[in-house]
C-alpha cells in the first residue's frame, strides 16, 4: 500500500503537465520572462490562457515587457501623476460588479456588467506594442474582446460618426479627481471606422490574468497604432455621436495633444522629438515607427495630411 503523503506535497498530474508545458515554452519567451521563471517556482509564472501564442514576443519579434513593469509602471492620472503611485493607490479601487452603458446613436443601447459581457463576447488574445506620447513604449500580452463585436451587437445608425468613451469619476476612490485643475471624467474619441478597425480592443487582461486596478480594469481600451492616452482606462459609458468628442488631453492642451494621436516619428510634439523612444527593459533607443509599426490602418488616413490632423 501506498505511504501517505500530505496533500501539500502532491503534485496534481494537471500541475506537473503544465509545470511540464511551461518549461518547454519558456524556452521561446523573452529574455525576461526566462528570467522571471529562474528565479520564482513555475507555478507562480502565469500560465498563458488557450490560445495564445506560445512565444511571448510581437509579430515583429520583440519580447513581452515584464509583468513588473507593465503592472509597476503606469500612466493613470486618476491616481496620480506618478507613474510608480498608482499600483499602490489602485490597490483597493472596487472594480466588481462594474456597468458599462452602451448609447447614443445605436439601435439596441445596453447597460452590461463586464463579467457577462467576457460571457457574451469571443475572447482573444493579442500581443501588442504601446507607445505613450512621452517617448516610452512597451510590449503587452492583452486579452479583451474587439470593439467591433460590441458594436456590432448594439447597431450604430448611420447618423454615428464617431464614438465617445468616458472614464469613471470617483474622487472618494481615486485622490487625483479632486484636482479640478483636470478635466474629469477622462474622455476619449475615435473615428466610427477606427472603432470598428480589427486592431481595436477592450482589453480586461494581461499575461493572462485580469488588468491589474493600476492598468485599467476592468475594464480598457487598447488602440496600438495610437499614443497610449487614446487607451482609456475603467470604461464607464460608450456613446455613438455625430461629432468629434473632445478627449481629456485635447481640453488640456489641444496644440500638444490631437484628436488623431496617431504614432508618428514624423510629426514632433511641440516640446520633443517622436522620432525615437526607450522600450521599458531595453538600454538605448529605437526608431519609432510610422502607426507604431501597424501599417494595416495606413488606409484609414487616406488623404489625411497627418501633421495637420495630428
Ligand atoms: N482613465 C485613464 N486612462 C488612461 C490614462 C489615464 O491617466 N487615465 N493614461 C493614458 C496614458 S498617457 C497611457 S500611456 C496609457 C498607459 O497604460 P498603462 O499604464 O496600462 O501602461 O493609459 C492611458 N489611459
Ligand atoms: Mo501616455
Amino acid at each position: 500500500m501506498a505511504e501517505k503523503r500530505k496533500p501539500d506535497v502532491i503534485t496534481p498530474q494537471e500541475l506537473y503537465q503544465s509545470r511540464r508545458k511551461f518549461l518547454k515554452t519558456s524556452l521561446t519567451y523573452s529574455s525576461a520572462a526566462a528570467l522571471l521563471a529562474a528565479c520564482q517556482p513555475a507555478t507562480l509564472t502565469p500560465t498563458p490562457p488557450a490560445g495564445t501564442p506560445s512565444s511571448m514576443s510581437d509579430e515583429l519579434g520583440n519580447p513581452t515587457t515584464s509583468e513588473e513593469d507593465i503592472t509597476g509602471f503606469t500612466n493613470y492620472y486618476e491616481f496620480s501623476s506618478n507613474k510608480k503611485q498608482p499600483t499602490e493607490l489602485a490597490a483597493d479601487f472596487v472594480t466588481q460588479p462594474w456597468t458599462v452603458q452602451i448609447g447614443g446613436l445605436v439601435k439596441k443601447p445596453q447597460e452590461i456588467l463586464v463579467s457577462d459581457l467576457k460571457q457574451q463576447f469571443n475572447l482573444i488574445d493579442r500581443i501588442y506594442r504601446m507607445r505613450c506620447v512621452e517617448a516610452w513604449s512597451m510590449v503587452i500580452p492583452w486579452s479583451g474582446i474587439l470593439l467591433k463585436d460590441l458594436l456590432d451587437a448594439v447597431q450604430p445608425t448611420t447618423a454615428a460618426k464617431y464614438i465617445r468613451f468616458e472614464g469613471t469619476f470617483d474622487p472618494d476612490q481615486m485622490p487625483g479627481q479632486n484636482y479640478s485643475t483636470y478635466p474629469w471624467p477622462y474622455v476619449e474619441g475615435l473615428r466610427l471606422d477606427e472603432a470598428m478597425h480589427d486592431l481595436t480592443l477592450l482589453a480586461t487582461g494581461i499575461y493572462g490574468k485580469d488588468l491589474a486596478p493600476q492598468n485599467g480594469a476592468p475594464i480598457r481600451l487598447v488602440v496600438p497604432w495610437k499614443y497610449g492616452f487614446k487607451s482609456i482606462k475603467a470604461i464607464k459609458k460608450i456613446d455613438l455621436v455625430e461629432e468629434m468628442p473632445t478627449s481629456f488631453w485635447m481640453a488640456l492642451s489641444s496644440r500638444e495633444y490631437g484628436f488623431y494621436a496617431n504614432v508618428n516619428p514624423n510629426v514632433p510634439h511641440p516640446r520633443w522629438s517622436q522620432a525615437s523612444e526607450q522600450r521599458i527593459g531595453e538600454t538605448g533607443r529605437r526608431d519609432t515607427l510610422l502607426f507604431n509599426g501597424y501599417d494595416e490602418v495606413a488606409n484609414l488616413y487616406t488623404g489625411m495630411d497627418l501633421s495637420v490632423d495630428f
